[in-house]
């Protein structure tokens, strides 16, 4: 069984084309978790670790996991996650603290630009006249405490946690709090490394109401970035407004964007590295080359023989996978943006020029020498990106996310008398006398006006 085939190109026979456009268009409307019962049972969670605290989590914990812990027990003590640091083999040590190192540069470029502005100097009529200055800005602080939540079982990454964290501490928040259940040694490892300050080793739903509301034993957070399951993500929009969260990051994603010069080895070694994830996975191609994709089944059959995951990747082609085909480089570019992948891959001629024709995709990996598994964990931007479309509206985790602005306003006199028309006519607009007035009390008090009288 191969990719499945939606042939768009023109010229096809006009039914079977708007049913195959429609099956493509079902697939750039995807959506996560806005179906289904996690909502429910997410709601109901909250509600108990509201009420009940840590005892919710206890019984709660036991329930979903089958694991029996006290309150004591929820924090692993950051003693034990530098030992599994120190305990951990050369090579993966080694490789851990390369990603990590490559991640901490790459965004500490990047929080050059989250940076205070917006100040107005006086207009030039007064200049030197203080009575008329205004300053206005924004001004850019670190969040204080954030959470980053890493998946239990076959999801537990290392990389995950490095991918989050080291962009908090990058821009100096002062506590990052780890939110992973049953965390492997090298979970820990990565959560020494990445400096993350404390380590919870609780999960699901009930860890993102934890840290929502707070209980005796875990700290309220601002923030809860991370991928979860269904069901912590429905706790994450639910909580949202109590606490921020970054972008819903459900199953992973790939498109594959190729034309006749790509090599369908290549193509579908991508295919399968993210397939491999999970059965949910969506990996898919978008080719101009109607030839491409019987080649890159071929080299799909052939390097699955003997993966390891291969159950898992084989679910995931043959339920989310598929070979799009359309007739030029620039229904590419169309396409691409339509369906707004979580990673989207250029293995076309000139992939820089098209790279630049696309704007969403959660990342973009451009070229050959480019696989998605570099981003995964070492080339430097967070792999921590948004799924099910929602790179249209959102960013991939980064500085930015573990910031907020304040405006600051300072008006001198003369600048308040400048606005005050403005004000008071548009206050009286709105029937809000008081706001009105509120100019007025001052304008009549200002020495200078009260001279001139
Ligand atoms: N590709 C995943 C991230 C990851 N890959 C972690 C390997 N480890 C995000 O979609
Ligand atoms: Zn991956």
């Amino acid at each position: 069984a191969g990719l499945r085939v939606l042939d768009l190109r023109a010229g096809g026979e006009a039914e079977r084309l708007a049913e195959l456009q429609g099956r493509w268009r079902g697939l750039c409307e995807r959506s996560f978790g806005l179906d289904g019962d996690a909502d429910a049972a997410a709601k109901a969670i909250i509600a108990h670790v509201r009420t009940e605290g840590d005892e919710a989590i206890i019984e709660l914990t036991e329930r979903f996991e089958s694991r029996r812990l006290t309150a004591a027990d929820f924090e692993v003590p950051m003693g034990k996650a530098r030992a599994a640091l120190e305990a951990l083999d050369a090579p993966t040590r080694a490789a851990l603290e390369a990603a990590a190192e490559r991640v901490r540069r790459f965004h500490a470029v990047q929080a050059q630009a989250l940076v205070s502005t917006g100040q107005i100097a006086p207009p030039e009529s007064a200049a030197g006249d203080e009575r008329a200055t205004e300053y206005l800005a924004s001004r850019v602080a670190p969040l204080q405490r954030v959470a980053v939540y890493a998946p239990g079982g076959t999801a537990a990454y290392p990389s995950s946690v490095l991918h989050a964290a080291i962009p908090a501490k990058v821009v100096g928040v002062a506590e990052v709090v780890l939110l992973t259940p049953r965390p492997s040694p090298v979970v820990l490892a990565a959560a020494a490394l990445a400096g993350v300050d404390r380590v919870f080793q609780i999960g699901g739903a009930q860890a993102i109401a934890a840290v929502a509301f707070g209980t005796a034993t875990l700290p309220r957070v601002d923030k809860i970035v991370g991928p979860g399951n269904a069901y912590v993500t429905a706790a994450k929009r639910l909580v949202f407004g109590r606490c921020d969260i970054d972008s819903i990051a459900g199953p992973s994603e790939i498109l594959v964007v190729a034309d006749a010069s790509a090599d369908p080895a290549l193509v579908a070694a991508d295919l399968i590295s993210q397939a491999e994830h999970d059965v949910q996975a969506s990996p898919v191609l978008l080719c101009s080359d109607p030839s491409l994709p019987a080649r890159v089944d071929a080299a799909l059959h052939q390097q699955l023989a003997d993966l390891p995951r291969r159950a898992i990747a084989i679910a995931a082609l043959r339920d989310q996978g598929a070979a799009v085909i359309v007739d030029d480089r620039a229904a590419l570019a169309r396409e691409a943006d339509a369906y707004a992948p979580e990673h989207l891959e250029l293995l076309v001629d000139s992939p820089a020029e098209l790279a630049a024709q696309i704007h969403r995709a959660g990342a973009i990996f451009v070229g050959p020498w480019t696989p998605e598994a570099a981003g995964d964990y070492t080339a430097g931007p967070s792999h921590v990106l948004p799924t099910a479309g929602g790179a249209r509206f959102s960013s991939p985790v980064g500085c930015w996310d573990f910031v907020r602005y304040t405006s600051v306003l300072e008006l001198g006199p003369k600048a308040l008398r400048a606005q005050a028309d403005a004000i008071t006519t548009l206050a009286r607009a709105e029937g809000l006398e008081g706001h009105a007035r509120a100019v007025e009390q001052r304008l009549r008090t200002d020495p200078v006006n009260v001279q001139a009288k």
